[in-house]
């Protein structure tokens, strides 16, 4: 991989029903931008519900499941694509871990909600992964293809 490859990793990013209820998108917006992470792909929007089954297939024998697709579909949904340096990893680690009890202080959960319910964001867990959730949520014609003019200040 060269450094352009490396610099251009993709990672989905959403504010759930909560965060957006809550006005968190722009505090979640923000610390992305401020971090150096490149914004493609952005999107207020109700998700139908077989959206979200497909999203959370994986978790379909869950007892939570059922109450997960409910609270995703229960207000409008900021999604996003965040693209940078290992973006997934990283943009994981600024979500702070699933139970926001968990969360360290400073990441996102950890400043901002309690319950594993309600916990305001949702972050590919892996690059495949992104670019399963990428697919699904956004068409390819929803993706900006552009360059930051300054980015030797990044990398
Ligand atoms: P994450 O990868 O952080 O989204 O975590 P999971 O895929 O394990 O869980 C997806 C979502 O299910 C979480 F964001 C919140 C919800 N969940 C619960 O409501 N209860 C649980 O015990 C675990 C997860």
């Amino acid at each position: 991989k060269n450094m352009t490859d490396a610099n251009a990793e993709r990672t989905f990013i959403a504010v759930k029903p909560d965060g957006v209820q809550r006005g968190l998108v722009g505090e979640i917006i923000k610390r992305f931008e401020q971090r150096g992470y490149k914004l493609v792909a952005g999107k207020l929007m109700v998700a139908p519900k077989a959206l979200l089954e497909n999203h959370y297939k994986d978790l379909a024998d869950k007892p939570f499941y059922s109450g997960l697709v409910t609270y995703m579909a229960s207000g409008p949904v900021f999604a996003m694509v965040w693209e940078g340096k290992e973006v997934v990893k990283m943009g994981r680690k600024m979500l702070g871990a699933t139970n926001p009890r968990e969360s360290a202080p400073g990441t996102i959960r950890g400043d901002y909600c309690i319950d594993v319910g309600r916990n305001i964001c949702h972050g590919s867990d892996a690059v495949e992964t992104a670019q399963r959730e990428i697919a699904l949520w956004f068409k390819d014609d929803e993706l900006c293809d552009y360059e930051f003019a300054d980015k030797k200040w990044v990398y």
